[in-house]
């Protein structure tokens, strides 16, 4: 397989999973349902589908052409067999039927339901829910693996150490940001205080992205967690794009490298791989020499000029591509700034107290 191809399936394998996990979350008329079988104690299999891949392996039980309720679940998860519903959850189309996956697709399960429940998995590609009778749990099979649902106090404890720590290295990052524009201003900046900000800026998505599955996880239960991390990361996905732009070498772009694949680069590295600061240094574009680290760079000023208050991103573009950098952004006067098109008297009077005010504020402790 090619590595664009593999890159799609995975993405599509991730798209189902959160898709599927959402459906199933707590709040959902499914998990309802899931959870009366569980305490009716019968057992269930639900296969979340039904096409022509479906069909032809339902043999006996009934067909159905109902609306999915919780209570209708429970009850149809009494006779033997699975009960199949539509893609969307809101039908059920067949129950007590008994499913007929190809023998030869492996499993590791042991008990007929969940070797069922893999296979079919595996076979059709919609994801099928075993209520287990003998170990009293809910297993999802999605893209061929087994996921046990939890209650919602156990992924909360989990989210909210990953909370904890989110908190932790968004402070960290709050103050290699503040020492990146005390040095911007001063002129004093090195490879090393750019790539301690991507760095920093990666750690905090990468713990937000885990944080984000939980909240799928947890549907309704996960609503203040949603809010904490919204607050949390709020501002941290522009910044990373405003870094990458204000620091993209020259070089990487006469190689035909853009800024957009700085940020897949540096999303793609691993938490090991960001602990180094080489490793980072070479996804923002930059050799990642232990010498290079200390090499004095200049921003273009994109970071900063977002600082200020009412400043559409057209002007912005403008005013970096007429200054080409921050310290001739600093050192203009009004009547320079309005030589850019764009800016009146009033714009270039409001970028030059912005500029000085962060100039100020921006002072190195
Ligand atoms: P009971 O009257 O409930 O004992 P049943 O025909 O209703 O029989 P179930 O569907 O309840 O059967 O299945 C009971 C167990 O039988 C489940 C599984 O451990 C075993 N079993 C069913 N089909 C197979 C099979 N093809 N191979 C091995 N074991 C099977
Ligand atoms: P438990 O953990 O015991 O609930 P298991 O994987 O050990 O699950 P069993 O062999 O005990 O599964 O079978 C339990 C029931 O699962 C029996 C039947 O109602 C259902 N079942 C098993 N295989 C199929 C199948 N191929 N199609 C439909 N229902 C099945
Ligand atoms: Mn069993």
């Amino acid at each position: 397989m090619a590595a664009s191809d593999r890159a799609d399936k995975s993405s599509r394998e991730e798209a189902l999973l959160r898709a599927s996990l959402t459906a199933i979350a707590p709040g959902t008329a499914l998990r309802d349902g899931l959870e009366r079988v569980l305490r009716a104690n019968t057992g269930g299999l639900i296969v979340l589908g039904f096409d022509k891949t479906v069909e032809p392996i339902c043999t006996g039980g009934f067909v159905l052409d109902v609306e999915f309720t919780a209570t209708r679940l429970r009850e149809l998860c009494k006779l033997d067999g699975a009960v199949v519903l539509d893609k969307d959850i809101t039908k059920i189309v067949r129950a007590g039927v008994h499913l007929m996956p190809d023998s030869t697709i492996p499993t590791d399960e042991t008990g007929t339901r969940h070797r069922t429940a893999e296979r079919v998995n595996r076979q059709t590609g919609f994801p099928v829910v075993a209520v287990s009778h003998s170990m009293r749990l809910i297993a999802m099979y999605v893209n061929g693996t087994r996921r046990v649902l939890e209650d919602s106090t156990t992924v909360l404890s989990r989210a909210n150490q990953a909370l904890a720590t989110l908190e932790r290295y968004k402070l960290r990052l709050d103050e290699v940001a503040g020492t990146l524009s005390a040095l911007e201003i001063e002129d004093l900046v090195t490879v090393r205080d750019v790539t301690a900000v991507a760095q920093r800026l990666e750690m905090v998505r990468l713990i937000a992205t885990e944080i984000a599955g939980y909240v799928l996880e947890l549907g309704i239960d996960g609503r203040l967690l949603s809010l904490q991390l919204d607050e949390l990361i709020a501002g941290v996905e522009p910044e990373r794009e405003l870094v990458a732009r204000d620091y993209f070498p020259e070089r990487a772009a006469k190689k035909g490298r853009t800024v957009t694949e700085v940020l897949a680069d540096l999303e793609a590295l691993t938490h090991a791989e960001l602990l180094d600061l080489q490793t980072v240094a070479k996804a923002l574009g930059y050799s990642g020499t232990p010498e290079s680290l200390d090499s004095a760079v200049s921003p273009r000023g994109y970071r900063l000029l977002a600082k200020i208050p009412r400043l559409p991103n057209t002007v912005i573009e403008r005013l970096v591509e007429h200054f080409g950098g921050l310290q001739k952004l600093l050192a203009a006067s009004i009547d320079d700034l309005q030589t850019v098109e764009g800016v009146g008297e009033t714009r270039a009077r409001s970028v030059r107290e912005g500029l000085s005010r962060l100039a100020e504020s921006s002072i190195l402790e």
